[in-house]
């Protein structure tokens, strides 16, 4: 298979060491994971060892063209517009799907998601969904810092309205079906909890308290409402150590991927230092319990810097197994992180693409992920 020998041509060429240590198979946390998702977890753990893949937030939904946006067209992305290629990790936000909402938080219609999250699927990419929701206690954005896990755990006032959210998130991930199968999708839930922006941040409620709402969420999808097709990814901020990174951390049993969101400013050198300290000990977080590592979200607003993927980001994560990266939303003028056709940046993206290391859709596809 075309997979195989892709990767004993990429075993081959490691150094040896490491490779024989990695060999046992990874199997997902959810035991009872459909084979495609056991499939696509073992691929991405393999793949992370010699490449690279890049992800977009809302890559189809929308974009930017000459300061304007583009919303809705069919077969265009601008990592398209700019490389040739869709990327090959596309993240979708299911904020607002807990209110019974048409449109997402960012105005994306949930019927389009699912179109998408299919179609990504059938090209052989990967989707991985984050999920904004709004405080189940008192109807007020995922941006609200009231103590709000126990009111909407088992017991606590807000648990049936809680349980009626998940209700909604499970129907809607059960309804991502292609043929017989389930689109398997890695599901990022609570992200961004070592910052305190967010209920579920940790200044907003205790250690104990946002693992038993991780854990009773995966449960309730998985044993209640019966999804199985989701690789869960435990995915913090900025962090100080391993100690603190893994204060949270639900237990092997519950988390797939594991991850962290920094953001690039001008002081690109911080930036750099930052991800120099954290991903050492990511990948050493990831080698001990066996996941698979990624920097599930990070980019540079508006690209000031003409050669920020080949100078930064690329040399930078070149020294580490991750997955994939995935930069946020192409979403105003103002607020962007993928450069668009006559963007001063453009030309680098293009060079960043091209990096053997680097997987965008047109690369991917044919390695078949979701096989064995
Ligand atoms: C933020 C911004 C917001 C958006 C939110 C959820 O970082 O992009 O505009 O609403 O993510 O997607």
């Amino acid at each position: 298979m075309r997979l195989r020998s892709f990767f004993l041509v990429a075993l081959l060429g490691l150094a040896g060491g490491t490779a024989a240590a990695q060999t046992a198979e990874v199997r997902p946390s959810d035991p009872k994971a459909t084979r495609k998702t056991a499939h696509l977890f073992r691929n991405l753990e393999r793949m992370a060892r010699t490449n690279i893949m890049f992800g977009h937030q809302d890559a189809l939904a929308y974009g930017i063209d000459n300061g304007r946006r583009w919303v809705g067209d069919a077969n265009r992305s601008d990592a398209k517009s700019v490389t040739g290629s869709d990327p090959a990790v596309y993240g979708w936000e299911l904020g607002h799907l807990e209110l019974d909402s048409a449109r997402n938080l960012d105005a994306v219609p949930f019927a389009k998601i699912r179109q998408y999250v299919k179609a990504v699927y059938k090209r052989g990419g990967v989707n991985t969904i984050s999920w904004h929701l709004n405080n189940p206690t008192n109807g007020r954005t995922a941006w609200d810092s009231t103590n709000t896990i126990s009111k909407i755990l088992p017991g606590g006032p807000y648990h049936a309205q809680y349980l009626t959210y998940l209700d909604r998130m499970a129907k809607y991930l059960r309804s991502f079906n292609s043929g017989f199968s389930k689109v398997p999708v890695v599901f990022r839930p609570f992200h961004e909890h070592t910052g305190s922006w967010f209920w579920w941040g940790q200044k907003n409620c205790t250690a104990d308290e946002y693992k038993a709402l991780w854990r009773f969420t995966a449960d309730y999808l998985r044993n209640t409402k019966k999804v199985h097709n989701l690789l869960l990814a435990y995915s913090a901020s900025s962090f100080t150590s391993k100690e603190h990174y893994l204060e949270r951390y639900p237990g092997d049993e519950y988390v797939d991927i594991v991850g962290f969101d920094t953001y690039c400013s001008k002081d690109i050198a911080k930036y750099q230092r930052e991800l120099d300290r954290q991903l050492p000990l990511l990948m050493e977080i990831a080698t001990e319990h066996r996941k698979v590592a990624a920097l599930t979200e990070t980019g540079y607003e508006r690209l000031p810097d003409a050669n920020w993927w080949t100078q930064t980001l690329l040399p930078t994560l070149s020294k580490y197994n991750l997955s994939y990266v995935l930069v946020w939303r192409n979403g105003r003028p103002d607020h962007y992180y993928v450069p668009f056709p006559g963007h001063a940046n453009a030309e680098d993206f293009k060079q960043f693409y091209s990096n053997p290391r680097v997987l965008f859709q047109n690369r991917l596809a044919p390695l078949n992920i979701y096989s064995k």
